[in-house]
């Protein structure tokens, strides 16, 4: 009866921890050409030691409950230096070489289509985009590449350490104030996967996430000359708001005047864009008002002031104005 009871249990268990592989933020779910090396990494690493566990389990069994055969062969000197000298130095010498070399194969992108340049801001993360003729753009809290293309990515700090993880595609590398690490992306799949800040760097580091989406070749070239667009015209009453609330001092928008804040992230294709706040808030106009009115609230401490002096009417304007800039 018992052990009837015990099986559906052990099964949802499993399946939790099953399901757990497959979360966009998952160490599990490999979707990148450095993830799957990390992932061969540690499955056969877990591999190897469950199987020593295993049998450091049974032989301590043995050593208590075996025949008395099996008592004086485990009592005996020749398998204790064996197993118990012999073996970790030569599996662990092994198995150091081996991850060694594993680890030394990191992929470098030749001919990616464009350069990146990720800057981890408090608490929000600047994207720059530098196409081979020298074009520049920015967009912000997500990263698109084309499926199957390496694309290597420098990382840098504004301020304190920040630490950029995607745990679908590659392992985490820290961004170090006053240097630029390299970090090489290959989505081998299209999809959208999580990332997150991983190193403690103040108040919002929970809230500082991101997205990286992965794009067919198609799709990725469709956004690519979207995106190097100045932003579209949009309704005029909505672009006077964004000036008369000085939003353009912290933002920058292409084309508009006036509009070339550096302080806070480019809004020149924000309505295009998953999320707000860095992850905090899908994205959509309804989530752009209430992200200018109670920023402070959605996410505390973040650097941007909480917008509470507009009316209803005019915080809708505002936020369909720049939900329109796609
Ligand atoms: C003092 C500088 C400053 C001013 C002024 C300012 N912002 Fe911001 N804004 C920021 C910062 C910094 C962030 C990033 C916050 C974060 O995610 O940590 C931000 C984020 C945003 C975002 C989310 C962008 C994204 O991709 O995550 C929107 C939308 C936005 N601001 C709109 C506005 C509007 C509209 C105004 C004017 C009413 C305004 N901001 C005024 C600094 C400013
Ligand atoms: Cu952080």
């Amino acid at each position: 009866m018992r052990r009837r009871r015990l099986a559906p249990v052990l099964c949802a268990i499993l399946a939790a921890g099953v399901a757990g592989c497959e979360g966009e933020q998952s160490a599990l779910w490999l979707r990148g050409a450095e993830a799957e090396r990390i992932g061969l990494l540690f499955w056969v690493t877990t591999a190897f030691l469950a199987l020593v566990l295993v049998a450091t389990v049974v032989a301590g069994w043995l050593a208590v409950r075996g025949s008395p055969k099996i008592r004086s062969a485990i009592a005996d000197d020749r398998f204790v230096i064996g197993a118990g000298l012999f073996f970790p130095m030569i599996s662990l010498a092994a198995l150091l070489v081996w991850s060694l070399t594993v680890m030394a194969q990191r992929p470098v992108a030749t001919d990616a289509p464009f350069a990146v340049r990720v800057v981890g801001e408090q608490w929000w993360w600047r994207v720059i985009y530098r196409l081979p003729d020298g074009t520049e753009f920015e967009s912000a809290n997500e990263l698109r590449i084309p499926v199957g293309r390496p694309v290597t990515l420098t990382l840098e700090s504004a301020d304190v350490i920040h630490s950029f993880w995607v745990p679908n595609l590659a392992g985490k590398v820290d961004m170090i104030p006053g240097r630029a690490n390299r970090l090489t992306l290959e989505a081998l799949e299209a999809g959208v996967s999580r990332g997150q800040c991983a190193e403690y760097c103040g108040g919002a580091h929970a809230l500082m996430a991101f997205h990286v989406a992965a794009l067919d070749e198609g799709d990725f070239a469709r956004w690519l000359a979207a995106e190097r667009r100045p932003a579209r015209a949009g309704d005029a009453g909505g672009a006077v708001l964004f000036r008369q609330f000085g939003c353009g001092a912290c933002h920058r928008v292409r084309g508009m005047p006036g509009a070339a804040g550096r302080i806070g992230p480019d809004l020149t294709h924000v309505g295009s864009r998953r999320a707000i706040g860095a992850a905090t808030l899908p994205n959509g106009a309804e989530a752009i008002a209430r992200w200018i009115a109670e920023n402070q609230h959605i996410k505390p401490d973040n650097r941007m002031p909480a917008y509470r002096i507009l009316s209803p009417a005019e915080l809708r304007r505002l936020a369909d104005f720049l939900a329109d800039l796609t």
